[in-house]
């Protein structure tokens, strides 16, 4: 259960060692100071990283210089702050001093001298300068235009754009996508709450039962891991007949454009296929089902009418659809939106990011567990699939290199059993 070789040999030199419990020993010193050392597995889905962050000033320096790296297009260097982040929030104490980071994993010389810093003068240099660095602020503000990567802003930045204001006035011709991010900015990055997640899953659930009966909604990303808020809104609609799910996505989205809740969609088409033999992994984990990006017009009364309507009997769902506003008439459901004024500040709705994945039900277990997350529980998922168990894992499949076969599964559990892993529920995989 745990590794203490390294420190039994190098640290405790013959003094009493306790086992506290799984992250944790206690050694009694010579000087009779006692000082908790911890000891964490290597992969971040070996452990389990609840919401309870015991560490936050360490790691939100650590994740300020990945995010940094990652905006930069460094995603080595970000990969690496990522995983050093992610150690320090599995730990179940705050840190005191370096001594009890000895032997952890994933720690280099770069983030082990950043928790240094912090440690002895109660915050990062590097990360403050950093953070009022030029380029850093207008990396933040032009990636966080929907639509925009790390690439085009880098380019922006080299012509000179560092604002809002620049960029309107550059003359550069924006993509759809982009031009309605630039047009919600301040709605976009503005954190989403788990009422708001609610009253949107509720619309969601409401227009699948009508075009589908029988098909599924699960709310998925930051919300499933019990996060109170996110950067948007990720859902898996399923049917649990094979095949039924064809087509759902195109309907869902075509009612929800007639009633006015989309101010921009993308949809792609799935593109994965099964084949008998070879593993036919998509390049990214995320990329090959049918997928819709959007931007949902929420009127700002959702959550509290999602409330009421929660406390509804089941059997008023006539009396549901008039009281909730969600009317499938067109021009009722537009007026209730619509801006009265056309004020900016008064506005009764905001614009919140929500993303919509149809999974056939044969690949739900897989799908769930790769839009679950964290980002790095994913990734380290999938790099202790192919580093340890010579399998590759994706949103849709685990394939075995060695038998040359793929492993079923219709549960989360099964998928981490097939891995060897002990199961780690949502709320534990927030690395
Ligand atoms: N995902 C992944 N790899 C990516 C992007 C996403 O494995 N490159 C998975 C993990 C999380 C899930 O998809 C949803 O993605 P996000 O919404 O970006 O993450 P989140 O954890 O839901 O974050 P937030 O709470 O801020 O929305
Ligand atoms: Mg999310």
């Amino acid at each position: 259960l745990l590794d203490i070789s390294w420190f039994t040999e190098s640290m405790s030199a013959g003094h009493p060692v306790q086992i506290l419990d799984r992250h944790k020993v206690q050694v009694q010193q010579a000087d009779e100071v006692e000082v908790a050392v911890f000891s964490v597995p290597s992969y971040a889905c070996q452990r389990r990283t609840s919401l309870d962050n015991r560490n936050t000033v360490l790691t939100d320096a650590l994740s300020l210089l990945a995010e940094n790296a990652e905006l930069s297009d460094q995603d080595g260097r970000g990969v690496a702050f990522r995983r050093a982040a992610a150690v320090m929030k599995s730990l179940p104490e705050p840190v005191t001093s370096m001594t009890q980071l000895r032997g952890l994993p994933c720690l280099g010389e770069h983030s082990l001298r950043v928790i240094r810093d912090v440690l002895e003068n109660g915050a990062s240099r590097e990360v403050e300068s950093m953070k009022q660095s030029k380029q850093y602020k207008a990396l933040k503000v032009l990636t966080g235009v929907f639509g925009v990567g790390a690439k085009t802003a880098a380019r922006w930045i080299r012509e000179g754009i560092h604002t809002l204001h620049q960029l309107r006035n550059s003359g550069h011709t924006l993509n759809r996508a982009q031009q309605a991010g630039l047009e919600h900015y301040d709605d976009l990055n503005q954190q989403v709450s788990k009422a708001e997640a609610e009253a949107i899953q509720q619309i969601v659930e409401e227009v699948v039962a009508s075009v589908l009966p029988g098909a599924k909604v699960t709310l998925t990303g930051g919300f499933r891991r019990g996060k109170l808020m996110g950067h948007d809104v990720d859902f898996l609609i399923t049917h649990p007949e094979e095949g039924k799910e064809v087509g759902l996505m195109s309907k869902v989205v075509s009612w929800l454009e007639s009633q006015g809740f989309l101010l921009y969609q993308k949809t792609t088409r799935n593109s994965y296929l099964v084949s008998d033999d070879s593993p036919a992994l998509p390049p990214s984990n995320m990329d090959r089902f049918e997928r819709c990006l959007s931007i949902f017009k929420l009127a700002q009364d959702q959550p509290h009418r999602a409330k009421q309507l929660g406390a509804l009997p089941l059997d008023t769902a006539e009396h549901r659809r008039g009281d909730s506003g969600l009317q499938t008439d067109q021009d009722s459901c537009s007026q209730r939106i619509q801006t009265p004024g056309g004020q900016e500040d008064t506005k009764p709705w905001r614009a919140v990011r929500v993303d919509l994945v149809v999974s056939p039900i044969s690949q739900f277990a897989f799908a769930v567990l790769g839009w679950t997350g964290s980002k790095l529980f994913e990734r380290e998922l999938r790099r202790w699939a192919g580093q340890e168990k010579a399998m590759s894992l994706s949103s849709h499949a685990l394939y075995d290199n060695k038998k040359r076969k793929y492993l079923q599964a219709s549960s989360e559990e099964e998928i981490f059993a097939h891995l060897d892993l002990e199961f780690i529920p949502p709320s534990e995989r927030n690395a």
